[in-house]
């Protein structure tokens, strides 16, 4: 696959162009847009909404080379329908930068979103990883660190410092790959998400490794997706890519390479993301199919995904239906809530405020919303907790949440963690992805396994100088 630099140009009219925002829904069907052209989409899911963040390619009919400035945004609650929010970010999100807004992925921690990029710098070396935040997943964003996370003065950094996959694990530690031109490579995180820690390594048993890495966690077993170019099962001409995938028992691996996920799509490149979205499993990637698209003209498609008993993933039938509407259960979870017949108690409740509010079965609609109860603990700070208990152990699987704020000295907490109690101790529940903090939404939580208990604790940790409340609180029977 051939790639040329471009020169490094255009900033300001970039952060002009990227200033039109729109939201305006998209049909249910592949590609899942087509008023523009993107690529390299990474999928995200905040309480009952599925983000995908996509660079925007540019070139004209005819082109030969990548032209993109900007990181789109869209959203769905079903994943069918999609709304298009526009551009969040672009080159001129980051000052240092010139070029090349290539692939990207957004990972919550600590209520904040952070967007870690493939970017041209424009001093010595081609391309960077570069990192923005912001407070909520459509942004404003902003340069998080002033310079690149990654450049090629990076001791043992890839070949092609592009493609960032960030993963933060059940104990907190968080984990970036990426890399391209065959050399993957990974390196921890610190808390604060915009500095590394340790030395960057080269994981092994990603067979055939191209770019376009992709981390996610299942039952436990840690997943690496990736696109590989070889004509060994993989693809018909090595000018195009395949998605293959590797398993490990530990976030660094070593890797197991399973098989090809994802066959040759239309563009020569191959660039994907896989998530679970209301008890479903989806893979989202791009090709050339939309109306005059092409290997730099691509577009973003959405497809289930399916796990067998043993955990490996069965190879991904591209359709161009895309598919079906899946708007959820109940609003955040599809088994009983075993909520409204739990005993609740808390370590702290106002006493203008109200415990009941946790499990009276209302469904808020936002976070400002006391029409069914709140529960709040002002004038505490730090952690605090609210409780469920039953007379007999329940089987559970899922939680949501939907926080409080009210706009004063309560808002939405810093982190949260389900604890359950194993007969002896409250331990942490394992989840599939960091308990969710956001506002005006429920944040839902899958369990990475069913856990049977008696009590289940919800943890709250508040933000610096604030107090947390919950208006609802869901746990779900597996
Ligand atoms: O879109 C530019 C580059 O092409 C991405 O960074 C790669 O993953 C490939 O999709």
């Amino acid at each position: 696959m051939s790639r040329r630099r471009w020169p490094a140009a255009l900033c300001a009219l970039v952060t002009a162009a990227a200033a039109i925002a729109v939201a305006t829904p998209a049909q249910a069907a592949n590609p899942i847009i087509t008023s523009i052209y993107t690529a390299d989409p990474a999928p995200l899911v905040v309480g009952n909404t599925m983000y995908i963040y996509a660079g925007r390619d540019e070139a004209p009919a005819g082109g030969t080379n990548f032209q993109m400035r900007e990181w789109h945004v869209l959203s769905s609650t079903d994943a069918a329908n999609w709304t298009h929010h526009g551009a969040k970010a672009n080159i001129g999100t980051f000052p240092w930068a010139g070029a090349d807004a290539w692939a990207s992925e957004v990972e919550p921690r600590n209520g904040k979103y952070y967007w870690y990029t493939s970017v041209n710098g424009n001093g010595a070396g081609w391309m960077n990883i570069g990192v923005a935040v912001g407070d909520s997943p459509l942004g404003p964003f902003t340069d998080a660190k002033g310079g690149p996370l990654i450049s090629d003065s990076t001791p043992n950094s890839s070949g092609l410092n592009i493609d960032p996959t960030v993963f933060v694990d059940d104990d907190g530690q968080a984990y970036m790959y990426w890399g391209g031109y065959w050399g993957p490579r990974a390196v921890r995180l610190a808390s604060n998400m915009i500095d590394t820690v340790g030395s960057v390594v080269t994981p092994t048993g990603l067979t055939n490794f191209w770019e376009a890495p992709w981390m996610f966690k299942r039952n436990g077993l840690y997943y690496m997706m990736y696109a590989a170019n070889d004509t060994g099962g993989c693809v018909t001409n090595s000018n195009y890519a395949c998605q293959r995938y590797a398993t490990a028992t530990n976030p660094l691996g070593p890797w197991t390479h399973r098989g090809v996920v994802l066959g040759q799509v239309s563009s020569t490149t191959n660039h994907a993301g896989i998530v679970e979205f209301n008890g479903q499993w989806y893979i989202v990637y791009h090709n050339a199919n939309a109306p005059s698209g092409g290997n730099f003209r691509r577009s973003v498609a959405v497809d289930r995904l399916y796990f067998n008993a043993d955990g490996t993933i069965q190879p991904v039938v591209q359709t161009t239906t895309g598919p079906p509407a899946n708007p959820g259960g109940g609003g955040g979870g599809s088994g009983t809530n075993l909520g409204p017949s739990a005993a609740a108690s808390t370590s702290y409740v106002s006493s203008w405020e109200s415990l009941a509010a946790i499990n009276n079965g209302g469904t808020p609609a936002n976070s400002q919303d006391r029409s069914n109860l709140a529960y709040g603990n002002w004038p505490q700070q730090g952690v605090q907790w609210v409780e469920y208990q039953w007379p007999t152990a329940k089987s559970i699987n899922k939680s949501s949440v939907y926080w409080f704020d009210d706009n004063q000295g309560i808002d939405v907490p810093a982190s949260c963690q389900l604890q359950y109690w194993n007969g002896s101790a409250y331990v942490p529940v394992s989840l599939q992805s960091a308990c969710g903090v956001a506002g005006n939404t429920e944040n839902v939580s899958n369990f990475t396994s069913a856990i049977s208990t008696t009590r289940l604790r919800l943890q709250i940790t508040s933000r610096s100088g604030l107090s947390t409340g919950v208006l609802e609180w869901k746990a779900f029977q597996s």
